[in-house]
């Protein structure tokens, strides 16, 4: 029996662990990339872990998300990144160079390898035939000092692309249809592998935007074939040694199948406030429209940005919308000055923005109040424009540079003939916004630099025998990272700060929060299925365990939160009967008997629920890995003891 190619990769690179569905893997890690958001505690836990060097093939630190500046808070963020980066071997990607996922697949990434990224779109690099999996600061921080990477060995589901996509529909459009169908709990446990003819057909920032977007599936990550397409790409950026063919086996096996006609495909939008909730533009209509952002790591390449300039050229934004466009990096931004395409945009009236995160994570362009909002992003959750209650719709670059034209949700396919985007034979090839690391000599006189508003992390206690507490807020299904510990302009400059972050916890859910989890001394949240979906960042981790929360019940959970939740010594515990999720209410006092016990042993656990007088089992079921860091109260006191 033949491997899948994402097996073949995991193959190689497999350190411990049977690739057995569902069993822990431990994987070596070739490549490491960490942005400014989630980098400063990646790296204050790769100071605490006393590394010299980074132990990896290649490691970059990008700043790209907290680019505002609003106060020194970013400023001393970036300096201290820069100074742990040169000083342990890791390169230093500077503000302006671009979003990571973008220059990661430029620059650097390479096929077959592994690369871990604290950042949950990582898998962009899955466009090029590498395993990429996104990962919270701590994992990050211990595959650069050269250890393991653990997940549960996923299954493999083939999506099978025939055909080829009609003028104007976009490989957007793809991933939003991969989402309507698979939803954004479809991919947990899963790596999604793309094959069959339609691949031929997409060029590698069309894959790229593919796999980004798979992060919305919930897939630990996605992955498409190494080709000559990927030689051609590799080639025009100066990198053709990178290039390996590779691909599945003919007898691979898959534990699931799906089959999407390309040519068959219209243009699709997301509708607020979930990736999933996907219609085609035509059934929607023609909704009235206030803003339009184009850009963010799943659209922002040369080739979206042609096409955006394109539909722009000789037009102007319809005067009721306002448009930003954010090219993806410095190279894009660069070439679109260089070839004219970037006067179209400005003569039309767009509003040209940094090439960084931007808008994608709320660092500015919030809509007006009850504002709809046209994105080419990747996440529409509420809230996360900064706008409560604002509309984003999620949708391809030609769809968003069309609307923003005609004031109104337009299908781009009504455009007509559609000219040919090919990719330059040549990039326009520029490292000059990438600092090198010292050499080993001089590292050591180099000083690491901290500023007033980075503190400690936290970190938790060992589990007791027993844990008790009240049910301090009860949600629903999908709640992601950002309605835990949500992010924006206001709050993002203090991610290394997260005593700060603490009063915004649970914000979009429930204000009272935080108060309510100091009054008590802590307790438990309960969870509906794929609590903790979407982003990487441990902050939904360590601000909850900094307000005494010691154990999530849900119904299910997502595969980075959940590791994340153990890396910080809080309890995931799940139901074992879906059902009783009923049965539990906000303000319950519970116990979680024996706790301790059954963590060891792998037996149900017994939530006494005190106050409606009764008993619900929960799932236990962790590595013997995850036993340890439970008992030791979090990854740092178990990395700690096991030194
Ligand atoms: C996001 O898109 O939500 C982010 C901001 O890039 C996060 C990382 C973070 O919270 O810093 C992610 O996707 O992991
Ligand atoms: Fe940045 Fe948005 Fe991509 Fe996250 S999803 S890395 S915030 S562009």
């Amino acid at each position: 029996m033949g491997y899948t190619l994402a097996q073949k990769i995991i193959k190689n690179h497999l350190v411990c662990g049977e690739m057995v569905p569902g069993k822990e893997i431990g994987l070596r890690i070739d490549q490491t990339l960490t942005q400014d958001a989630t980098g400063t505690m990646a790296y204050l836990q790769f100071e605490a872990m006393g590394i010299e060097r980074v132990k990896t093939e290649l490691s970059v630190a990008y700043i790209d998300h907290n680019t505002l500046q609003n106060g020194f808070e970013n400023a001393d963020d970036h300096r201290f990144i820069q100074s742990v980066a040169l000083k342990r071997g890791i390169r230093f990607s500077r503000p302006g160079n671009g979003i990571c996922h973008q220059v990661h697949l430029e620059r650097f990434g390479v096929p077959g390898k592994t690369l871990l990224g604290s950042d949950s779109h990582t898998p962009t690099g899955g466009g090029i035939g590498m395993l990429a999996m996104g990962a919270g600061g701590l994992d990050v921080a211990v595959a650069m000092g050269g250890g393991t990477y653990y997940i549960p060995m996923p299954t493999i589901v083939k999506i099978e692309l025939k055909g080829r996509l009609r003028p104007w529909v976009a490989a957007k459009d793809i991933i939003l249809e991969v989402l309507r169908i698979m939803t954004v709990k479809g991919g947990v446990g899963k790596i999604v592998e793309y094959c069959g003819e339609g691949v031929k057909s997409l060029s590698v920032p069309e894959r790229a935007t593919i796999t980004n977007m798979g992060a919305e599936l919930g897939a630990t990550t996605s992955i498409f074939p190494s080709d000559e397409i990927t030689r051609a790409f590799l080639k025009a950026q100066g990198r053709e040694d990178d290039f390996t063919p590779l691909s599945a086996d003919e007898d691979a096996v898959y534990d699931e199948e799906i089959t999407i006609d390309l040519s068959t495909l219209k243009p699709n939008a997301a509708m607020p406030h979930m990736p999933d909730k996907v219609k085609t533009v035509e059934e929607i209509g023609p909704i009235k429209i206030d803003q339009v952002c184009i850009g963010s790591c799943t659209n922002s390449s040369l080739y979206d940005m042609m096409k955006v300039a394109a539909i722009l050229r000789g037009k102007t934004v319809a005067p009721t919308v306002s448009l930003s466009i954010a090219p993806g990096s410095k190279q894009v931004l660069t070439m679109l000055a260089e070839n004219g395409a970037l006067a179209d945009m400005i003569a039309a009236g767009a509003r040209i923005l940094e090439s960084a995160c931007g808008p994608c994570i709320g660092m500015g362009q919030s809509p007006n109040s009850g504002g709809v909002s046209l994105r080419t992003f990747n996440r529409n959750f509420e809230g996360r424009s900064g706008t409560a209650d604002a509309g984003i719709y999620l949708v391809s670059p030609e769809t968003a540079a069309l609307s923003a034209v005609t004031g109104v949700l337009t299908d781009p396919t009504t455009l007509g003939d559609m000219p040919d985007f090919a990719l330059p034979e040549r990039f326009l090839i520029n490292d000059n916004m990438v600092l090198l690391p010292d050499a080993p000599a001089d590292a050591a006189k180099r000083e690491i630099l901290y500023g007033p508003n980075i503190k400690a992390v936290p970190t938790g206690k060992p589990l007791e025998d027993t844990v008790s507490g009240e049910v301090l807020l009860k949600v629903g299904d999908n709640i992601t990272t950002d309605h835990i510990m949500p992010a924006g302009a206001k709050i993002l400059p203090y991610r290394s700060n997260v005593p700060y972050l603490s009063q915004f916890c649970f914000g979009v859910c429930d204000k009272t929060f935080p108060e309510r989890a100091k009054k008590a001394g802590g307790g438990m949240v309960v969870g509906g299925a794929n609590y903790g979906q979407g982003s990487s960042r441990e902050h939904a981790a360590l601000v909850p365990l900094y307000l005494g929360v010691k154990a999530v019940i849900a119904v299910s959970f997502a595969r980075m939160h959940k590791a994340n939740l153990i890396n910080s010594g809080i309890l995931p515990l799940t139901f074992k009967d879906p059902a009783d999720y009923d049965l539990i209410a906000q303000g319950d006092e519970i116990e979680l008997k024996d706790i301790k016990n059954a963590v060891i042993s792998g037996a149900d656990a017994i939530l006494v629920d005190k106050t409606a007088g009764r008993e619900i089992p929960l799932k236990t079921g962790f590595s013997e890995r995850e036993i340890g860091i439970l008992l030791a109260g979090g990854k740092l006191n178990y990395t700690a003891q096991n030194r």
